[in-house]
């Protein structure tokens, strides 16, 4: 076959800018195209949404000619590419990323000011972020997804396109209030749907025996209703490179959205009662708070995104005529979670039902080309389904996992015989209590590795979480430690320090975050320090702005930015932050503050809808932020927010902005965290237990460089095996024993003794997080950090070193781990240069 020729109508390429359509005229002529034929808008009337939109679409245009290279290539020469299966991708605003990547920030800006705009940050902060994840796990996938672009690595996100992402959070009488998230209601224009390559995928029914016309046996499902799979098609550019990967987003469709038969006999609604049931599948979605509400529609998403990922993979190969016995050479596919673990059945079921198959075959192609992440520990994030629901939505699959299970417990016999104990434990089918489909089971046991996302999670997934699986299979079990994309994180979040850096080690960095070590050359020099700390305090003024526009708080952006933004969540421990804060209030009342810093405390983040105490947190600490702030006494030395709506394009303004970073959970509960690497990268110092990817902050930053403080994960076995009674710390602490009696007196609920009594209870009673083992050693800490702060060059040194030591985090470094250990996959070369005429 011909390649294809790319060369664009002015033939380029990417050392011509001209050329290639990247200099600044280019795109002002782009984007006054598009106004005019896409958006039908003329310049001098145009809005700032309208101006948005237009250079959107003049960035996509120019992404095209890398992203048809890409495909071409792949068609071209046929690699190993990655399929990245994730119910979740939080992948932020699109505008800027992508001028960062092609390279052409500047010429956008220039362009802009043809149309009277002074900064490209005017266009920037119209854009609205899609919110398709929940916080860490979705964020990461789309870390990866950059990453593996800029590693020129082929690959494909596989996800769903949620017509309603995560829920917007406003913030009334200090409660938190959803409102639905309409991301796509001034058009998205970073999307390409492709309906012709749309796929068909079946829910429940029966299944059925028969006789194939080679005498074979065999089995057939039947379903009983279909939706029909959109794809729409995100570009990701990795950082100035050719590659173009692809995230891929299904829409789920009615096969048949309107019934004839049903108009004709007079009922209008029920002509379109199929439509509206099968187009709820990628309508919103789920918060994951493990609550039982709708958790049918839940299985039917993951099922419906899996079966369309993996067929289009197939057709994939059919269409360049690649034999599907050579799936694992062609395909690697990633399952991010529980959440796409059905893929393991739905692939045995394509290669068996679809292709004719022995099951020996399709096994080997299955286990040889899927692997698994597990992202937490916690009982209720990991997924179970229970029987009489599973197969009455997917009756041919439950067979097959009935089938893989008969012959997983079989080698287990062998293994270890006559222990029937063990059989239960590791079976995928739970037999105690109501049955029901466990999901990491079927992953462990379909997966060719199983990794952890930091060492000490990684660790913990093998002695605590499956350690029989680990002992039948060790060489499955490995560690990748998560990373996070220093092209969003600090390029585009933190301009200021990114010419600090570019000026003085140049911007190598971008690429090679190891590159950043050169930094300790100037950890001794006044000079650079001094620079150093100036350019933090000017980030700080702009949150600060931002914050009095968003919350009518003033802060002071001389105090230390003390901050925890993340998920609400018992384990995260916010309470444990602001027991911490009223204590210094109290010190600050009694006149017992010498030596405290001054602090402005920042929190932010959503807490899953049906999530009682965690929304009653939520409300705890603005009703503290609202009696700290109104008090005179404070004024200077303490300030408390809440920032509302906490999403990624709010990260970009906070992780650059802050001192210290509060990454308090009980040890062993947060399997790695990501936000901890964004702030340390930052140039912010971490407050933190030894869990998660902490440990490894820790280790590389360097213990002086770094507040640790807490129980470690076997003193925390260590209470609960003796019984932990949280009143002997609270009787140890008169201080923590007056925040409380505070607390109960309704001292910051206007009155209001009952409000946070649920919290009290739970604190004082199981306190089932050691939020009181760990305050006497969180206190002490931040004690520790006050006096750190009063010596700033010292300060600036340590924040320094933080930014210096913390490339490792780089999810470059986290992807390059997957290809070598886990994917076994290499970089493509696309070559976009052309005779220049
Ligand atoms: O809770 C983990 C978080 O610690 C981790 O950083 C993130 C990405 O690996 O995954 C989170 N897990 C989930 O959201 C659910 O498993």
């Amino acid at each position: 076959s011909q390649p294809l020729d790319l060369r664009l109508p002015t033939p380029g390429c990417y050392n011509d800018p001209e050329r290639a359509g990247l200099d600044a005229k280019s795109v002002f002529d782009g984007m006054t195209e598009h106004l005019f034929f896409t958006l039908g808008k003329l310049a001098p009337t145009a809005s700032r949404h309208d101006l948005y939109m237009a250079l959107s679409y003049a960035v996509r245009d120019r992404l095209m000619m890398r992203y048809l290279a890409t495909t071409e290539a792949m068609r071209a020469h046929p690699q190993k590419s990655v399929a990245y299966l994730s119910a979740e991708f939080l992948i932020g605003p699109q505008l800027n990323n992508n001028l960062l990547n092609l390279g052409i920030q500047q010429e956008a800006e220039a362009a802009l000011r043809n149309f009277g705009i002074e900064s490209l940050q005017q266009i920037l902060d119209v854009e609205e972020e899609p919110g398709l994840g929940n916080g860490g796990l979705g964020r990461l996938a789309a870390c990866y997804m950059e990453s593996l672009a800029s590693l020129k690595i082929p690959a494909t996100g596989y996800g769903i396109r949620y017509e309603f992402g995560i829920f917007d959070q406003l913030i009334r009488d200090g409660w938190q209030v959803e409102i639905t998230d309409k991301w796509l209601k001034g058009g998205w224009p970073w999307e390409l749907p492709q309906p012709d390559e749309a796929c068909f995928v079946g829910f429940g029914g029966r299944t059925e025996s028969y006789i194939d016309d080679k005498g074979s046996y065999r089995s057939r499902w039947i379903p009983a209703e279909h939706a029909i799979g959109i794809p729409h098609d995100v570009p990701v550019l990795g950082y100035r490179v050719n590659i173009c990967d692809r995230l891929r987003l299904w829409r789920a469709d009615a096969t048949e959205s309107f019934d004839f038969y049903a108009f004709n006999i007079g009922d209008y609604y029920g002509a379109v009662e199929e439509k509206v049931g099968s187009e709820t599948l990628s309508k919103v979605l789920y918060p994951n708070d493990g609550t039982d509400e709708g958790r049918r529609l839940r299985l039917k998403q993951q099922h419906f995104f899996v079966s369309c990922s993996l067929q289009d993979m197939l057709r994939s190969l059919d269409n360049r005529g690649l034999p599907v016995e050579d799936f694992p050479k062609y395909w690697t596919v990633q399952l991010n979670d529980t959440h796409p673990a059905i893929a393991v059945a739905e692939l045995m079921r394509l290669l068996i039902d679809d292709r004719h198959m022995d099951w020996d075959k399709a096994w080997d192609i299955t286990s040889r080309s899927v692997a698994y992440t597990n992202h937490t520990l916690l009982p209720e994030a990991l997924e179970k389904w229970d029987l009489n629901l599973f197969s009455s939505l997917l009756p041919r699959h439950l067979e097959l996992i009935y089938e893989i299970n008969r012959r997983f417990l079989q080698q287990l016999r062998l293994r270890y015989p006559g222990n029937d104990a063990i059989q239960r434990k590791l079976s995928i089918i739970d037999e105690d209590g109501s049955k029901a489909v466990r999901m990491a089971h079927l992953a462990t046991i379909g997966a060719h590795h199983v990794n952890g996302v930091a060492a000490l999670h990684s660790d913990l997934v093998k002695t605590d979480l499956l350690p029989e699986f680990a002992e039948l299979w060790p060489e499955k079990f490995t560690n990748v430690t998560n990373g996070v994309t220093p092209r969003r994180w600090v390029a585009l979040a933190n301009p200021e320090l990114s010419t600090l850096l570019n000026e003085h080690i140049g911007e190598d960095w971008i690429s090679n975050m190891e590159n950043l070590r050169k930094l300790e050359e100037r950890q001794n020099d006044q000079g650079f320090l001094e620079h150093w700390g100036n350019t933090k305090l000017s980030v700080k003024r702009k949150l600060a702005s931002y914050i009095h526009r968003n919350t009518g708080v003033l802060v002071d952006p001389s105090t230390l930015f003390d901050v925890q933004v993340k998920r609400i969540h018992e384990y995260k421990r916010q309470h444990l932050n602001v027991l911490q804060v009223i204590t210094q209030y109290l010190r600050i009342k009694n006149g017992q503050a010498d030596g405290m810093a001054p602090r402005t405390v920042i929190f932010g983040g959503k807490a899953a809808p049906g999530y009682y105490m965690a929304k009653l947190i939520i409300r705890f600490i603005n009703g503290i932020a609202e009696t700290v702030n109104a008090d005179p006494d404070m004024d200077g030395r303490l300030r408390v927010v809440f920032l509302p709506d906490y999403n990624v394009k709010l990260g970009e303004q906070v992780y650059p902005a802050s001192d210290l970073s509060e990454q308090i959970s009980t040890a062993g509960k947060e399997a790695s965290g990501t936000g901890n690497m964004k702030f340390a990268m930052n140039g912010a110092l971490t407050i933190g237990t030894l869990d998660g990817a902490n440990v490894e902050i820790r280790e590389l930053v360097g213990a002086e460089n770094f507040f640790l403080f807490g129980k470690t994960v076997e003193e925390i076995n260590d209470l609960k095996r003796s019984g932990y009674n949280p009143g002997a710390f609270i009787n140890a602490m008169p201080e923590l024993q007056e925040a409380l009696r505070l607390i109960e007196m309704g001292h910051f609920s206007n009155g209001d003794s009952e409000l946070f009594r649920p919290l009290l209870d739970n604190l004082t009673g199981h306190d089932p997080f050691f939020v009181m083992a760990d305050f006497a050693d969180y206190l002490r800490a931040q004690e520790a950090v006050s006096l750190a702060w009063t010596d700033r060059m010292h300060w600036n040194r340590m924040s320094l070193l933080n930014t210096a030591r913390t490339g490792f985090f780089s999810s470059d470094r986290s992807i390059g781990e997957y290809c070598e250990n886990i994917w076994n996959v290499g970089p493509l070369n696309v070559d976009i240069t052309c005779d220049v005429r």
